[in-house]
């Protein structure tokens, strides 16, 4: 016996136990003790009903995803779930902590289901770019009827336990674990329950199979903003296998589809950044004793757009916040804009009826600065300027209590240069949240070079309990996001000059799989700003410039790069905006050229890699996989492309070289001459991924 399971009998119950840290995932010697352990209690003439548990933090999590691309090792799972649900003893899934993936499907091969209230079920295999592979597209549809299974296996969420025992997915909820499920075989036994085995159970299915609509009109429903990922049309054809042939013919067409998907250039990508994620969470240079420290209350100091959104995002999270404004009325302006937001959610039906009440009863607004006095971690997000900032800091260095983290949401600002405006620049760290910060997962950690190790794990730590990705980083014009965007804008801008239009290479950008290209964005965030800032600096951006003289300063004015119809965000191509340009171009002595597409994603994407190259060379992020979270969780980078440093990887960097070379030569410009760091890689026949170990980053 493998000693990842254990058995033991308990009077007539075997209860076996999975205990294979961190997450009880389903490696080769898991399912092989699944396997001997039940087969073994199935011999034993003792044992007259078998509970299947898990120790540690969680039922099983899924399939171990390391193994997938690496050559099988049996037992397979489908053996492993056939045996415990061919079993003729009752087999009972104890659950809690999250059975996920392989691990719902298991359970789904057991007779009967019974978890903790807190426990939580789902199919996330979608998220991983694959499809449930051992039988849940099969077995869900027939535990909870085809419309649930659906949403479960095509969004990927798990539900709760006890929407999961309204369904008939979980049999009964339990107090205690293993002693409740216990207490549950014996009343099967004493019931003489009739063994429930999904496979022959089509009563829940029959609907569907009937009337197609009701599987068509769901998958429709969890498809309509699906852009270019494939998984979920793959997840909708094997659930409606089961609809149209017998289970076992169903079964063999769902495994065909996981084992097309999981070699996919989608699923690879999907599956590192998984990882990544979890890569960005380790922390080069902090002793492993390092606590964070404890923050009870926090303060946000500004009640605009970025403020307001950080503020609802520690009250999301339960977490008392003071609000702080210069006056009252802005502050009830900041405070209005966040009730509204939540009002909008609870009537969309994202949070409850009662939510919006009792999470803004933990935003306390308040004037004046002195007011964070009682936070243990404050952020200020105030206008973005040095002089402000450091006005600032310098007030809160007055007022925070001793050892509160003093944060800065800026967004390209020298955190050092505003850490030396205050006696205690070893509290000081950056916290760069993303617009709306309410929803967009990111958050720069920024370590400044006096910042103390437990002030930067008291951000990390506060950045994961607010349901945001911590990604550290450090000190440099724009970090890792921002600076990369820049040499995306930078490349945007020229082929203006060159030939191209707006829409054009935003088509090119949003094909690739970006929410928005470059011109689209900067009409929402507002063209003003950056002609404002060029006229104090004196520089020029003809195009741009003549864009705003024309008034058009993005959506706030119904005109930008785009028009915008009267209350609509969509940008529409204007033939305005091309005679300006061409007259703007005729001024400056310039012409069109035709530019092809391929010339346009190149130069859109490329720079950015170069960049990035250039921020690992200087250790402003610590592995290339931080820079992809950076992309995915904060600019809409599409995950089935895995980051920028990844999608480099795949299309091979010594093709990027030579083209960001040529471009460098065609446009004259020297920014585009590949980084060294990408030109030795790409002269070693390297990838970015080969560079595994930290980079010492941000340190
Ligand atoms: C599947 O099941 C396919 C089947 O349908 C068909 C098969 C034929 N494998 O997230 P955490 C590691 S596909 C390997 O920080 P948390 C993780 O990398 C699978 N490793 O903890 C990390 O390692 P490290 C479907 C895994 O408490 C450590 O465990 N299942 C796996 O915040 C802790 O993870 C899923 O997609 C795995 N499956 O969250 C579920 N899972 O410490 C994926 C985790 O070295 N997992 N690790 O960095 C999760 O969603 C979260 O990990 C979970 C815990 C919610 C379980």
């Amino acid at each position: 016996m493998t000693e990842v399971v254990k058995r033991e009998r308990r009077g007539v119950v075997a209860i076996v136990t999975i205990d294979s840290p961190p997450v009880n995932a389903l490696s080769a010697a898991v399912r092989r003790g699944i396997l001997d352990n039940v087969t073994a209690a199935v011999a034993d003439p003792e044992v007259q009903a078998i509970v299947l548990t898990c120790a540690g933090r969680t039922f099983i999590a899924g399939a171990d995803i390391t193994e997938f691309g690496k050559p099988p090792q049996p037992p397979a799972l489908n053996d492993v779930i056939a045996a415990l649900e061919n079993s003729p003893k009752p087999t009972i899934a104890a659950i809690h902590g999250t059975a996920l993936g392989g691990g719902l499907e298991v359970a789904l091969g057991c007779h009967f289901r019974v978890a903790v209230k807190d426990a939580r079920l789902g199919l996330p295999e979608v998220k991983l770019g694959l499809l449930p592979g051992a039988g849940g597209t099969q077995r869900l549809p027939r535990a909870v009827g085809v419309e649930l299974a659906v949403k479960v296996i095509l969004g990927g969420d798990p539900i709760k336990a006890p929407e999961a025992a309204q369904h008939g997915l979980v049999d009964e909820i339990v107090d205690e674990l293993v002693p409740g499920a216990e207490a549950f075989a014996h009343k099967v036994l004493a019931e003489k329950r009739p063994l429930r085995r999904l496979r022959d159970d089509d009563s829940k299915i029959a609907a569907a199979r009937a009337d197609r609509s009701i599987f068509t009109n769901a998958v429709a429903a969890m498809t309509k903003k699906t852009r270019g990922l494939e998984a979920p049309f793959a997840c909708a054809d094997a659930i409606a296998a089961g609809l149209d042939y017998p289970f076992d013919e169903a079964l063999k067409k769902e495994r065909e589809g996981f084992l097309k998907l999981v070699v996919s250039e989608q699923s690879k990508a999907q599956r590192y950044a998984f990882f990544a994620e979890r890569e960005a969470a380790k922390i080069d240079g902090v002793p492993e004793s390092t606590k964070p420290r404890p923050v009870a209350r926090a303060a946000i100091i500004g009640a605009g757009t970025m403020g307001g959104g950080i503020a609802m995002s520690f009250a999301n999270a339960g977490i008392p916040v003071t609000l702080i404004e210069t006056g009252e009325e802005q502050l009830k302006r900041g405070l209005g804009i966040m009730q509204k937001n939540y009002e909008a959610t609870a009537a969309r039906g994202g949070i409850p009826a009662d939510a919006p009440a009792k999470r803004m009863a933990l935003i306390d607004g308040k004037v004046g600065l002195e007011h964070v006095k009682d936070a243990d971690l404050i952020i200020e997000a105030v206008f973005e300027t040095m002089a402000v900032k450091k006005e600032v800091f310098t007030a809160i260095d007055a007022y925070a209590k001793p050892g509160a983290v003093l944060a800065s949401n800026t967004s390209y600002l020298n955190i050092d240069e505003i850490a030396a405006t205050t006696k205690r620049p070893q509290d000081v760290v950056g916290m760069h949240f993303f617009s709306p910060a309410n929803v967009m997962k990111l958050c720069e950690i920024v370590r400044g070079a006096k910042t103390a190790p437990d002030a930067l794990m008291t951000a990390v730590s506060v950045a994961k309990k607010i349901a945001k990705v911590p990604v550290v980083v450090g000190v440099c014009d724009g970090f890792v996001g921002n600076r990369m965007l820049a040499a995306r804008s930078k490349q945007a801008e020229k082929l203006l000059f060159e030939g191209a239009l707006p829409q054009q290479v935003d088509g090119v950008v949003t094909k690739f799989g970006m929410p928005m290209g470059p011109f689209a964005m900067g009409d929402l965030a507002g063209l003003d700003i950056g002609w404002r800032s060029r006229k104090d600096r004196g520089i020029k951006s003809e195009i741009a410039d003549a864009l705003c003289e024309a008034g058009r300063f993005g959506q706030k004015t119904g005109k930008g790069y785009y028009k915008y119809e009267q209350g609509s965000r969509a940008p529409l191509p204007d033939p305005e905006v091309e005679t300006l340009i061409d007259q703007t171009l005729a001024k400056l002595g310039l012409k069109r050229r035709a530019i092809d597409d391929q010339e346009i994603l190149e130069r859109m994407v490329y720079p950015m890699i170069n960049e990035g190259a250039r921020i690992l060379e200087e250790h402003i992020a610590a592995r290339p996989s931080d820079i992809d979270v950076v992309w995915i969780y904060g600019y809409g980078w599409p995950v089935y492309r895995g980051g920028p440093m990844h999608y480099a990887d795949s299309v091979g960097l010594k093709h990027i070289a030579e083209r960001l070379a040529l471009y460098a030569k065609q446009t004259n410009d020297p920014s585009l001459e590949p980084a060294p760091l990408l030109a030795r890689l790409a002269a070693e026949g390297k990838t970015f991924a080969s560079l595994a170990q930290p980079n010492k980053a941000a340190a």
